[in-house]
């Protein structure tokens, strides 16, 4: 049995920025080069968990701040035996949202600080690769009106951005920043070259713990 485990891949940004259609397309592309690669997104919303999140941001429900915050980290922490046991059977993954969406969502609300929303997802499976899709809210509102689910306006989205860009200081991640402005097919070219690299460089590395 090979020893090569699969890299862990995740797709950042504010809402628009194509991470979705982006995540589909990288999974198809790198299977057809011959890697093993399937695509996870959060939130999950197929578990009991992922189910009382989706009805919040579907304003069916209300939810404490605080405890929809836990709710999102729990969301990835169920998931965790799953991914380490892909990741450790050469599986790469490539996900659309992780961690720093949890935290840039919750702290652009009033009242709650970066350390403080880190917390919960400290030692979860560290990505060899952070694809951050930035796009200028103006470029984002060009694409359209924003759908009718929580966190869906250009304030928010813009307190949002700013928390992302205070996450993207952090220099134990492997960041990088991609001009989610240019065409479908460009920003696919460049997201697939940075993903072959890290795949590449995972090989042979431990999983590591994030913000550990
Ligand atoms: N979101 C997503 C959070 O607020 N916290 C999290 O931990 C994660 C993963 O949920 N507006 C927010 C960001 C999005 C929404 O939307 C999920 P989508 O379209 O399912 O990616």
């Amino acid at each position: 049995m090979s020893c090569r485990r699969g890299a862990f891949i995740v797709l950042e940004g504010v809402d628009r920025a194509g991470k979705t259609t982006q995540c589909k397309k990288l999974v198809q592309a790198l299977q057809e080069s011959g890697h093993r690669a399937e695509i996870m997104r959060f939130p999950d919303r197929t578990t009991k968990i992922g189910q009382l999140i989706s009805a919040y941001l579907e304003k069916k429900s209300d939810l404490e701040d605080h405890t929809v915050h836990l709710l999102f980290s729990a969301n990835r922490w169920e998931l965790v035996p799953a991914m380490r046991q892909k990741l450790e059977q050469g599986v790469s993954l490539v996900v659309d949202r992780y961690a720093f969406s949890g935290v840039a969502f919750t702290s652009a609300k009033p009242g709650f600080c970066l350390d403080w929303c880190k917390k919960p997802d400290v030692g979860l499976p560290k990505p060899d690769l952070v694809l951050f899709l930035q796009l200028s809210p103006e470029e984002a509102a060009r694409r359209g009106e924003y759908g009718a689910e929580r966190y869906e306006s250009s304030d928010f989205q813009r307190n949002v951005q700013q928390r992302f860009q205070q996450l993207m200081k952090d220099p134990s991640l492997n960041w990088k920043v991609i001009d989610a402005a240019q065409s479908i097919e460009d920003l696919h070219t460049e997201i697939k070259t940075h993903s072959e690299a890290a795949i590449k460089a995972a090989t042979n590395q431990p999983i590591t713990e994030l913000w550990k």
